[in-house]
C-alpha cells in the first residue's frame, strides 16, 4: 500500500517537474484555447453563427440532407479562429482534443519554430497524435512576420473537414510599404462534402477518379458559386462578400487553403492591386492585374476602394478544370466539373443601395456592373518568366556552387489499384525521394525528431543534411503528368531556376496524355516514374523531362531569386531550389495536395541533429524507440543554453526544492516500511 502510494507521488512529482518548457521572450505572451470537436455542418455556408442575418448556423436536422457534412472544427468555427500577433510574440495554444475517435496535430504553416522543433505539428516527425480526451500546448515564437495559416497535419483529410484557419504575424516596421488603412484576411479554399471519399484515393487512381477535380470553391468558408452553378437560394446561400469602405486602402492577405484545387487565378474587377508579399516575404511592390495562388501559398496586395459604390466581382479561376467543364471532350476516366470560375464580391458598405442591391449572378451591380480597366501586369508563377517580375526586398544572393546538392524525383509507383479487393492506400503510391530510391512515406514508428532519425524511421525518406552545409541545392524532377504543390516546413527556399517547356505549358492539355515514346523532350533527359515498370500499362504516361545542368544552368537566377515556402512544380518538369539549412530540426518537405499526402508524397530534411534540442515530456510520443532525451535543457539558435524566464525560474526552483524534499521523505518511509516487512518475515 505504502509502496504504490509512494510511486504515485513520485510520478506526480515527475509530471510537475516536466510539464513546462521555456523560450526566451522578447514580445508579448498570448494564450489561446483550441477546442477540437466533431460537428455536423452545412458544408456550403459559414459555420460561425450570427455573421449574417440570412445565414445563421442551422441545427443538423434542419440542414438539407445532401449538404450535411461530418466536420472537425476548432471552437465551432470555419475557417477556424484567426491568430493575430506581432513578430517575436510568444504564443501558447492549448489544443484540446474533444473528438470522439480521431487523434489530431496542428501545423503552423509558414511559422518557423526553430527553437522548439517539437511544436511543428507534424505527425510522425515532431510528435504523435493528440489522442481524444487529451491536450497538448504548443508554445513557440511567432516568427517570421507574414500571412500564414494553421491546419491539421494528420497526413490528410482533417484539414478538408474544417481543421484550418489563418495565422497572421504582423511586423511592427511597415514603413517601407505603400500606405494602407486596414487589413483583411481572405481565405480561399475548395469545399468537399465528404473528403474521406473524394480525397483519399483520387490521386492514385489514374483514369479512375473518384470525384471531380473541384465541386465547390469558397471564400472565407462560404460557397463562392461558379458561373455555371446555381444556388438553391441566394437568400440562404448568398455570395461571400468582402466589405470595403470608399476612400480606404486595404492590405488584403490572401491564403490559399484548398485541399485539392491546385490553384486559383484571382482578379478583382475595376480595382488595381499592388503586390507586396509572397509567403510572408516582402517583395518589391509591383502593380498587378491578376495573380495565381496555389495550395499552401499566401500573397498580400494593397487594394484601394476608389471606385463607384457597388458590388465588384472577385473571380477565382481554376484554369486546369476549365477543360473539364460541360461542352468539352471529357477523357475516359475523368469527371466533368460543374464550373471552373467562382465568385465573391467586393462590397462597398454604408451606401444607399436601392438602385442596385446585391448580385444575383456572376456579374456585379452598381458601379460593379461596368468596372473600369485595371492596370499592371499579370502575376502567375506557372509562367517561368513571372519569377523575375519582382524580387525580395531583402536579397540573399546564392553562391555559384552550393555546399551540397541533391536530386529528388517525384512520381508514382505501381501497381495501380484496379480490383475492388485491392487494399486501399497500399497501391499506386506516390513518392518524393532521392532519385533512384523511390521510397514512399510511411509514418516513423516513433516521431523521428524524438530519436534524431536514429530509430524506427527506416521506411521514411528522411534526408540527413551535412551539418556544415550552408547552401543546399535541391533539384526537383517531376516524373508525372500532374503538377504538385510543394511545401517545406520551417525553412524558406529560393527558387533559382524553373523549366521552361513550351510544349508542356498551362495551355497544352495534350501534354497530360503524352506518351514517353513520342514527345519533344530530348531522349537523354526523359525519365520514367516507376523504374520497375509496374504501373500496369500506363507507365508510358508517367515520365518527366529532367533537369540537365549542362543545358539548363545558364538560366539560373542566383542574385534575386524569390524566397518561398510553397510553390507549384509543373507537370513533367523541374525546378532548382536553394535552401539555407540553419534551423536544427527535422522538417517535412511534401506535396500539399490532400489526396497525395496519404499516398506517401512526403519526405523530410534532418538538419543539424547535434543542435536539436531535447524533447520536453509533455510532447505526445509513441512507438518502441528510446527517446534521446527527456531533460528540459534548452538551446537557442547559437547553440547556447537559453536563459529561463525569471518568474517561472523561481517558481520552478521552489517547486523542485519542495518536491525533492518530499521524495527523500517518501523514500525514507518506503525504506522503513521494507525493513518492517523484513523484520516480520524473520
Ligand atoms: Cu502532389
Amino acid at each position: 500500500m505504502k509502496t504504490s502510494m509512494t510511486l504515485a507521488l513520485l510520478s506526480y512529482a515527475t509530471v510537475l517537474l516536466s510539464t513546462t518548457h521555456f523560450i526566451e521572450i522578447q514580445g508579448e505572451h498570448h494564450n489561446f484555447e483550441f477546442k477540437v470537436e466533431d460537428w455536423v455542418v452545412d458544408f456550403l455556408r459559414p459555420t460561425f453563427p450570427g455573421t449574417k442575418k440570412n445565414s445563421p448556423r442551422q441545427t443538423p436536422f434542419k440542414i438539407p440532407d445532401e449538404n450535411r457534412k461530418g466536420a472537425i472544427l476548432v471552437n465551432g468555427q470555419y475557417p477556424g479562429p484567426t491568430i493575430e500577433v506581432f513578430e517575436n510574440d510568444t504564443v501558447s495554444i492549448n489544443v484540446i482534443n474533444n473528438c470522439l475517435s480521431e487523434a489530431t496535430t496542428i501545423h503552423w504553416h509558414g511559422i518557423h519554430p526553430f527553437e522548439t522543433p517539437w511544436t511543428d505539428g507534424t505527425l510522425g516527425v515532431s510528435q504523435a497524435g493528440i489522442r481524444p480526451g487529451e491536450n497538448f500546448t504548443y508554445e513557440f515564437r511567432a516568427w517570421p512576420a507574414g500571412t500564414h495559416y494553421w491546419h491539421s497535419h494528420m497526413d490528410g483529410m482533417q484539414s478538408a473537414k474544417g481543421l484550418r484557419g489563418p495565422f497572421i504575424v504582423k511586423s511592427k516596421d511597415i514603413s517601407h510599404l505603400p500606405k494602407y488603412d486596414e487589413e483583411k484576411v481572405i481565405v480561399l479554399a475548395d469545399e468537399w462534402r465528404d473528403p474521406e471519399v473524394c480525397l483519399k484515393l483520387e490521386g492514385a487512381m489514374a483514369g479512375n477518379d473518384v470525384c471531380s477535380d473541384i465541386d465547390y470553391a469558397s471564400v472565407n468558408g462560404q460557397v463562392a458559386w461558379g458561373d455555371l452553378q446555381k444556388s438553391p437560394s441566394l437568400k440562404q446561400y448568398p455570395y461571400p462578400l468582402i466589405e470595403i469602405e470608399q476612400g480606404k486602402c486595404y492590405r488584403m492577405r490572401f491564403i490559399m487553403m484548398a485541399s485539392n484545387a491546385e490553384n486559383y487565378i484571382v482578379t478583382t474587377a475595376g480595382h488595381d492591386m499592388t503586390l507586396i508579399a509572397l509567403d510572408g516575404v516582402d517583395v518589391r511592390p509591383i502593380q498587378i492585374t491578376e495573380f495565381n495562388l496555389h495550395i499552401g501559398e499566401r500573397l498580400d496586395v494593397i487594394l484601394c476602394a476608389n471606385q463607384k459604390p457597388g458590388y465588384y466581382p472577385m473571380e477565382l479561376k481554376y484554369d486546369y478544370a476549365c477543360a473539364l467543364t460541360p461542352g468539352h471532350f471529357i477523357p475516359p476516366g475523368f469527371h466533368p466539373v460543374s464550373s471552373c470560375k467562382f465568385y465573391s464580391f467586393l462590397h462597398y458598405i454604408n451606401q444607399r443601395e436601392w438602385t442596385y442591391g446585391p448580385p444575383t449572378g456572376p456579374k456585379g451591380t452598381g458601379g460593379g456592373a461596368h468596372p473600369g480597366p485595371v492596370s499592371g501586369v499579370p502575376f502567375d508563377l506557372t509562367n517561368p518568366g513571372d519569377w523575375n517580375k519582382t524580387e525580395p526586398v531583402v536579397l540573399h544572393p546564392e553562391p555559384d556552387v552550393p555546399d551540397a546538392q541533391y536530386t529528388i524525383a517525384l512520381g508514382l509507383k505501381g501497381p495501380l489499384y484496379s480490383k475492388p479487393t485491392d487494399e486501399p492506400l497500399a497501391m499506386g503510391r506516390w513518392y518524393m525521394d532521392i532519385d533512384g530510391r523511390q521510397e514512399t512515406w510511411s509514418k516513423p514508428l516513433t516521431p523521428a525528431l524524438h530519436t534524431k532519425n536514429k530509430c524506427g524511421a527506416s521506411k521514411s525518406p528522411i534526408l540527413d543534411i551535412p551539418e556544415n552545409a550552408s547552401s543546399v541545392e535541391i533539384v526537383l524532377n517531376n516524373l508525372s503528368p500532374t503538377a504538385h504543390n510543394i511545401h517545406l516546413h520551417d525553412l524558406l527556399f529560393q527558387v533559382i531556376n524553373v523549366a521552361n517547356y513550351e510544349w508542356c505549358n498551362v495551355n497544352k492539355t495534350a501534354c497530360f496524355l503524352m506518351p514517353v515514346q513520342a514527345n519533344p523532350c530530348p531522349k537523354e533527359d526523359r525519365e520514367r516514374s516507376d523504374k520497375s515498370g509496374k504501373v500496369l500499362g500506363i507507365e508510358d504516361l508517367y515520365w518527366g523531362c529532367t533537369y540537365n545542368a549542362a543545358k539548363h544552368k545558364a538560366t539560373e537566377n542566383l542574385k534575386t531569386p524569390l524566397r518561398k515556402d510553397s510553390f507549384q512544380l509543373w507537370q513533367r518538369s523541374w525546378a532548382v531550389l536553394r535552401i539555407h539549412a540553419w534551423a536544427p530540426g527535422i522538417w517535412q518537405f511534401h506535396c500539399h495536395m490532400e489526396q497525395h499526402i496519404p499516398l506517401g508524397m512526403i519526405m523530410a530534411l534532418n538538419v543539424k541533429p547535434s543542435l536539436q534540442p531535447p524533447i520536453p515530456d509533455s510532447v505526445p510520443t509513441e512507438g518502441p524507440c528510446p527517446l534521446w532525451s527527456k531533460n528540459m535543457n534548452f538551446y537557442n539558435q547559437d547553440g547556447e543554453k537559453a536563459k529561463l524566464r525569471g518568474d517561472d525560474n523561481t517558481i520552478l526552483k521552489n517547486e523542485n526544492k519542495m518536491l525533492t524534499g518530499r521524495i527523500k521523505d517518501l523514500e525514507k518511509q518506503l525504506k522503513d516500511a521494507k525493513n518492517g516487512i523484513q523484520c516480520e518475515k524473520m
